[in-house]
C-alpha cells in the first residue's frame, strides 16, 4: 500500500474528528488467543481427514502457533484442551511456549469424549459419574497453576435428547454444586468463564443453552466466574451484539469464542461469512471503552478475545492466520466509529442518522492503516504472505501424515 493511500485515510478521518493516535494505539493492544485444537486434524461427524503436516504434539501445536502470532504480532497466548494437550509435565509444556514468545492461555476441560459421559457428566444422575466430572475440573485448575494459566473455559456438552430422560431441575443443581465446588478451587487470579450452547450434541435440552443460564450460574458462584460467548452457539437470528452490551452492563462478560456461523455450531474461519456482525459486536465493546464506570471499562478490559474452530478442508495455519486478520480488520473499522456522532443523532431521534454514522465506519478500507501499524510494529505489512513465503509450510511436511486430531 502507497504512503499516499495512508495520507489519504488519515486525511479522512481526521476530517470525520477519529483521532488515529488512538487508534493505532487500541489496534497495538489487540490480543487473540488460538486454540490448539485449530492446528490439529478435525473433522465433522462423517469424517476427519487426515493432512500432511499436522502436529503430533502439543510441543508442535504451540510451534504452529507462533507462526501465527510471528506473522501477526495478534496472538501470544494459546488455549489448551485437557486431555487432548495432556502431556507429563505441563511446566514443561509451559516452557515450551515462552520459549516460542508464547504463553500458555485458557485451559478447556473436556467432559464429552468418555463413555461415562453419555448420559451427562456433572448433570448425571450416578453420583460416581459426577464426582468423576469434577475431578476432572478440579484437575484442570491445578494445570492450570502449572501452565501458569488465569482462564478455564467452561463447556458442557450435558442435556438430554428426549423428554423425561433426566430431571432438568436436579440437573441444574447438580451443575451448580459442580461449578462451585470448581469455583473454591480457583486462586484469586484465575477466572471461571461459562460457556453456553443452544443444542448439540443433546438435541432436545442442553443443560446450560443461553446467556441467561450462564449468566445466572456465575452471579452465583460470584465475581470470579463469568460468560463466554462463543458466536456460533445461538439460534439463528440471535442479537449476539446485544447479549454482550447486556453482559458488558452487567459485568460479566468474560470472553468470546470467535467463529462464524450459518446454521449453528459451524466453527468456521470468524468473519467469512457475517463481518457485520463482528464489527457491531466491536460497537458495543467499544461503546463501553468509553463509559464513565470504571468497573464497566475494567469488564472491557478483561474481555478475553479467542478463537474457536477447527479446520477440517483447509490449511490450519493460514486459517488461523485469516481468522485473526478477520478480527483485527473488523476491529480496525469498529474504532473509526464517531460515538459522539451517533449519540448525537440518536439524541435528535433521528434514526437514520444514527445507523449511517455506524455503518459508514463499515465501509472505510481499513488496508492503509492496517499496514501503517504493522510497519510501526516491524511486522509484515502482509502476514498471509508472509507466511506463505516463509520455509514453514514446507518444513512441516516432514511431519507426515497422521497428526493430532481434536
Ligand atoms: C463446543 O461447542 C464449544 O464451543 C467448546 O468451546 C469446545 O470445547 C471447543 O469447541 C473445542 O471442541
Ligand atoms: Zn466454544
Ligand atoms: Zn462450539
Ligand atoms: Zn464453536
Amino acid at each position: 500500500m502507497s504512503d499516499k493511500a495512508y495520507a489519504l485515510f488519515v486525511e479522512q478521518q481526521q476530517a470525520r474528528g477519529i483521532r488515529l493516535e488512538d487508534v493505532k494505539a487500541r489496534l497495538k493492544e489487540l490480543k487473540i488467543e488460538t486454540p490448539s485444537w485449530g492446528y490439529g486434524d478435525s473433522g465433522t461427524r462423517f469424517k476427519v481427514f487426515q493432512k500432511t503436516g499436522v502436529p503430533r504434539s502439543p510441543f508442535e501445536k504451540l510451534e504452529d502457533a507462533a507462526e501465527v502470532h510471528k506473522v501477526t504480532g495478534l496472538c501470544p497466548s494459546v488455549a489448551i484442551h485437557i486431555p487432548w494437550d495432556k502431556v507429563e509435565d505441563y511446566g514443561k509444556l509451559r516452557s515450551h511456549a515462552e520459549s516460542l514468545g508464547l504463553r500458555i492461555g485458557a485451559v478447556n476441560p473436556n467432559l464429552f469424549q468418555d463413555d461415562d459421559y453419555m448420559l451427562g457428566s456433572v448433570t448425571n444422575s450416578d453420583e460416581a459419574i459426577r464426582r468423576k466430572a469434577i475431578g476432572h475440573l478440579l484437575e484442570c485448575v491445578d494445570i492450570a497453576k502449572e501452565t501458569g494459566s488465569k482462564d478455564l473455559s467452561l463447556w458442557f456438552a450435558d442435556g438430554t435428547n428426549y423428554p423425561g430422560q433426566g430431571d432438568i431441575r436436579r440437573r441444574k443443581r447438580w451443575m451448580l454444586e459442580a461449578l462451585g465446588e470448581m469455583y473454591k478451587a480457583l486462586t484469586p487470579e484465575m477466572r471461571m468463564l461459562i460457556e453456553y450452547k443452544a443444542f448439540e450434541p443433546a438435541f432436545y435440552h442442553t443443560d446450560i443453552a443461553d446467556w441467561g443460564m450462564a449468566y445466572n450460574y456465575a452471579v452465583k458462584l460470584g465475581p470470579q466466574a463469568a460468560v463466554l460467548v462463543d458466536t456460533g452457539h445461538h439460534l439463528p437470528g440471535a442479537n449476539i451484539e446485544h447479549i454482550v452490551a447486556y453482559l458488558i452492563d452487567e459485568q460479566r462478560l468474560g470472553g468470546f469464542h470467535f467463529n462464524s456461523y450459518k446454521y449453528a455450531d459451524d466453527d468456521l474461519i470468524v468473519g467469512s461469512v457475517n463481518p457485520y456482525e463482528l464489527f457491531l459486536i466491536f460497537y458495543q465493546i467499544l461503546n463501553a471503552a468509553n463509559d464513565e464506570d470504571a468497573a464497566i471499562r475494567n469488564t472491557v478490559d478483561g474481555i478475553a478475545y479467542m478463537i474457536d474452530q477447527s479446520h477440517n478442508i483447509e490449511q490450519k495455519i493460514p486459517a488461523m492466520i485469516r481468522s485473526v486478520l478477520n478480527v483485527q480488520t473488523q476491529y480496525a473499522k469498529a474504532l473509526l466509529i464517531n460515538h459522539d456522532e451517533v449519540a448525537d443523532a440518536a439524541g435528535r431521534g433521528d434514526v437514520l442518522g444514527a445507523e449511517d454514522a455506524v455503518r459508514k465506519a463499515f465501509e472505510f478500507d481499513v488496508t492503509p492503516l492496517l499496514q501503517a501499524v504493522r510497519e510501526e510494529q516491524g511486522l509484515p505489512v502482509d502476514p498471509m504472505k508472509a507466511y506463505l513465503s516463509s520455509s514453514y509450510p514446507n518444513d512441516i511436511l516432514a511431519r507426515g501424515k497422521g497428526g493430532a486430531s481434536w
